[in-house]
């Protein structure tokens, strides 16, 4: 057994932290063999109900929980943290675009920053699932500058995922036969997902499927599949969303030569997209980091997809300029 890690979580009395702090507590992020000290952070008025979440686990019993805390004090939920999942935000309501949440989350990311800078692990592992998640990690990112911005990450994997169904449906096929898929951008309704590279049982499908299908079918449902889940539920995706946090941090932590959809601090990249906006990338993960996978030929017609949701990720920093 290894020493226990700090995991904090916001957010932690909130959907998708309901259904993702009991999967990582028996040991589905950190794998079996690493304990853990839970530190569950929400806003003041949630604390009784994070405190039926603590009793919850603690009536599991679960081996790896070393400690839980439960605050809403930053410094005291970010000290010395390896890892953090910071889901706290509002939900996306019924009608509601992810632009309309820009304003209100985006101040709670800036305090989050300066706590983790402050008290933090040097090393730590971020990963923002709030919405809008890639400008809020940016927020988070620049309050924090004692912290390597490689180390903050935005959260792409749900779309990915979303992809690799879909295709998975269109072909008939298991999910584990699919390869190379790409989510570029921002997630939102401008979000590039990118067949050209995919490959189906080790055959790349680019000259198979049909431009018609492609456009007007898969990008469109992948984009917007995030409101088709709340049009259906009434709330926004919570497990879904809590599994492919899960999985961005297993990956990010132990590995997975997949090409995967991570958003990531954009500067130096090799695809021309402007620096200093949380964009995703496809990228590979190896001990314990992960790199963009490059010499990708983008077609003409992704470009201009590609612009409008970097234009989109422009637009949000420059609206948030005050909290950076
Ligand atoms: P819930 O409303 O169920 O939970 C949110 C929790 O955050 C609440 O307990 C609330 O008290 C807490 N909170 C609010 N302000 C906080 C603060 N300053 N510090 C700590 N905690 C705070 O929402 P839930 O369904 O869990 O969704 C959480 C966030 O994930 C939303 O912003 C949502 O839009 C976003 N999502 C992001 C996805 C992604 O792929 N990146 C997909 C799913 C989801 O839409």
């Amino acid at each position: 057994m290894n020493d226990p890690v700090n995991v904090a979580i916001t957010g932690a009395a909130g959907n998708i932290a309901y259904s993702a702090i009991f999967r990582i507590a028996a040991g589905e992020m950190l794998g079996p063999d690493q304990p853990i000290n839970l530190k569950l952070i929400d806003i003041e008025p949630a604390m009784n109900s994070l405190k039926g979440v603590k009793f919850e686990l603690e009536d599991c019993a679960f081996p790896l929980i070393k400690e839980i805390t439960t605050t809403f004090d930053l410094d005291e939920g970010f000290e010395n943290c390896e890892y953090a999942l910071l889901i706290g935000a509002k939900p996306r309501l019924k009608g509601m675009e992810r632009k309309d949440l820009l304003k209100d989350n985006g101040k709670i990311f800036k305090p989050q920053g300066i706590a983790i800078d402050r008290v933090a692990n040097k090393n730590i592992k971020i990963l923002v699932v709030g919405n809008p998640a890639n400008t809020n990690a940016l927020i988070a990112m620049h309050n924090a500058p004692s912290i390597d911005p490689k180390q903050f990450t935005s959260m792409m994997r749900l779309d990915h995922d979303r992809s690799l169904a879909q295709v998975a449906n269109k072909f008939n096929t298991e999910i584990s036969n699919i390869k190379k898929i790409i989510v570029w951008g921002n997630h939102s309704n401008t979000q590039v997902p990118d067949l050209s590279y995919c490959e189906v049982s080790g055959n790349n499908i680019k000259s198979i499927i049909e431009d018609k299908w492609y456009e007007d079918n898969f990008i469109p449902r992948i984009q917007k599949r995030g409101a088709e889940i709340i049009e259906a539920r009434g709330l926004s995706s919570a497990a879904s969303a809590a599994n492919a946090a899960i999985s961005h941090m297993r990956d990010w932590v132990s590995g997975n030569k997949d090409w995967l959809s991570i958003g990531q601090i954009s500067n130096g990249n090799s695809f021309g997209i402007s620096n200093d906006i949380m964009f995703s990338f496809p990228s590979v993960c190896n001990d314990g980091g992960f790199e963009t996978i490059k010499d990708i030929v983008i077609s003409d017609k992704l470009l201009n997809y590609i612009k409008i949701t970097e234009d989109e990720l422009i637009k949000e920093r420059d609206s948030v300029l005050d909290l950076l």
